[in-house]
């Protein structure tokens, strides 16, 4: 099952992240409930493994803590991806790892790739990128209160035509 950990976002925070790209004239907007900050993409994982992997995020031990919003930026050529990134916090940086030796642990294969913790908000087929300029022009002003991470969820992604739909497979409360 392809699959990935990640935080959700609170409704309230997906509803001011969705007003972000409200003049975008090309691309595909992430809906509100399919926003996330994702800590690990997993890929195909085996039955088996998700077991193991359950049972290892279940196990963790870490304590709730607080992100904020900061910024925008962009991925890949053309753009490929329109986000919203993240202040550095050593909190998000040590769960993030540790989901990591969870998931490594279970014997999923992660891939070693710079973690740069951001909110996809929208992506872009080649040619559309362009449209981000106008978004782009807020990037630097951009900047949400902080919320508090109360859980971590794993997802299961299925990729269709129209895009990626993720379902909710397991929600992990931070209880330290
Ligand atoms: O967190 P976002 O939504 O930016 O792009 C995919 C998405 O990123 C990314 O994992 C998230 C959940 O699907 N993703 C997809 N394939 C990937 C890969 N091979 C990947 N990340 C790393 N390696």
């Amino acid at each position: 099952m392809r699959s990935f950990v990640a935080i959700g976002m609170p409704d309230d925070v997906a509803e001011t992240l969705w007003r972000v790209t409200r003049g975008l004239k090309a691309g595909r907007r992430v809906e509100p409930d399919a926003m996330h900050l994702t800590l690990a993409f997993l890929g195909d994982v085996a039955v088996q493994d998700l077991e193991d992997l359950n049972d290892g995020l279940e196990a963790m031990r870490v304590g709730s803590f607080e992100v904020r919003l900061l910024g925008l930026g962009t991925f890949g050529p053309g753009p490929r991806t329109l986000w919203a990134g993240v202040a550095a916090s050593p909190e998000l940086s040590a769960v993030q790892k540790k989901v990591l030796s969870v998931a490594r642990a279970a014997g999923v294969i992660v891939e070693r790739r710079r973690f740069v913790p951001h909110v996809t908000l929208a992506r872009f087929r080649e040619g559309e990128g362009g449209a981000v300029g106008d978004v782009l022009t807020q990037a630097g002003a951009f900047g949400l209160s902080p919320f508090r991470v109360e859980q971590v969820t794993l997802y299961a992604s299925h990729l269709s035509p129209s895009g990626a739909r993720y379902e909710v497979l397991a929600e992990y409360p931070l209880l330290g």
